[in-house]
């Protein structure tokens, strides 16, 4: 596996899976193979999940880490080409991408939506001139469109905690004072449906994703109606996608915040959400503290997709 943009990288899911429950009874299995091997992790967004469990991947697997932050410390990045640079960016990105190209052997990028421009989001104008510029292999952190090692860890917890073979799974919006990308939601229903569970998706109207991540799952406006016998509910906040309204916040209606009323009808569900959570704006105290919630064990799956993702690029290296 070259690059890691999307659940089409790995191919096989089911071997997938069983590559991180090998990874996870013995997490240094390949301790050797990243020796001498350089992983560099370009942050251009916050993170405490993915700078963690990715640089714990690494070192599993004997890589030596560099940690970018390009807002502390790096020169601020020009990205679009032809600019006249007299403003306030010392640097371009045409420049700035090779050059830490040759200082690692695997790059891994974390560049949200930025909302200024849907087709540069939807387009992964960032990440693709990293794979274009760097002549490294590349790995999303969370990119403008897709969070595929947070859906891979998410797919694993899933897994782990199933009690039937096809569970029905229901992703749902919840409120949020800040406009927060789509990749979450759209990289959870890109795995989801590939995992082909029973898949449901609720959300205000107005709430919308981009078609080609809802692809078969069902969509239901109706969130009581969704959680009917869910086995597994996946919260998250999503600003709009749909037309003009491209980045915004249509609502912040605390009755979609997820707590026992919803969680009642439910088969007795686990809770899931990526991490960081607005508490009482996304999930009330009592859901994320009972016994059915699984953002820690899910967090900490984030190690484990992780090390299989690096696992199988370390691999192809060569
Ligand atoms: C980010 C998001 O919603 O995409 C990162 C989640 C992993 N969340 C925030 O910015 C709060
Ligand atoms: N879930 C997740 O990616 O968390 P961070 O933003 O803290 O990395």
């Amino acid at each position: 596996m070259r690059n890691f943009v999307s659940v089409n990288d790995i191919c096989d899911l089911k071997k997938a899976l069983d590559e991180a429950f090998e990874i996870k009874a013995d997490r240094y299995k390949y301790c050797e193979l990243g020796k001498n091997k350089t992983l560099m992790m370009v942050f251009f967004n916050s993170s405490l999940r993915t700078r963690l469990s990715t640089q714990k991947a690494a070192l599993n697997l004997g890589m030596n880490v560099i940690v970018l932050d390009i807002n502390q410390g790096a020169w601020k990045l020009e990205t679009e080409r032809g600019v006249i640079m007299d403003g306030d960016r010392p640097e371009h990105i045409l420049e700035a991408i090779p050059v830490m190209g040759s200082y690692c052997d695997i790059i891994g990028v974390r560049s949200f939506a930025r909302f200024e421009n849907k087709e540069d989001d939807y387009n992964e104008v960032i990440l693709n001139q990293f794979i274009k510029y760097s002549g490294r292999p590349v790995f999303s952190m969370e990119a403008a469109t897709r969070h595929p090692l947070q859906s891979f860890a998410d797919l694993i917890t899933i897994e782990e905690y199933k009690s039937k073979p096809r569970p029905k799974v229901v992703l749902t919006w919840a409120p949020h004072p800040k406009a927060l990308p789509q990749a979450v939601p759209n990289s959870f229903a890109e795995w989801m449906n590939a995992a082909d569970y029973d898949f449901v998706i609720t959300h205000p109207k107005g709430y919308e994703l981009d078609s080609q991540f809802v692809g078969n799952a069902r969509v239901e406006y109706d969130q009581m109606k969704a959680f009917e016998g869910a086995d597994f509910v996946y919260a998250k906040n999503w600003a709009a996608y749909s037309g003009e309204n491209y980045g915004k916040v249509l609502s912040i209606d605390r009755d979609w915040t997820v707590s026992e009323r919803q969680m009642s009808v439910t088969n007795n569900a686990y809770f899931m959400h990526c991490l960081p959570v607005r508490r009482n704006m996304i999930v009330t105290d009592d859901v994320i503290e009972s016994e059915r919630s699984l953002v820690i064990p899910e967090a900490a799956n984030r190690e484990i997709s992780a090390t299989v993702v690096l696992k199988r690029m370390l691999e192809s290296l060569g």
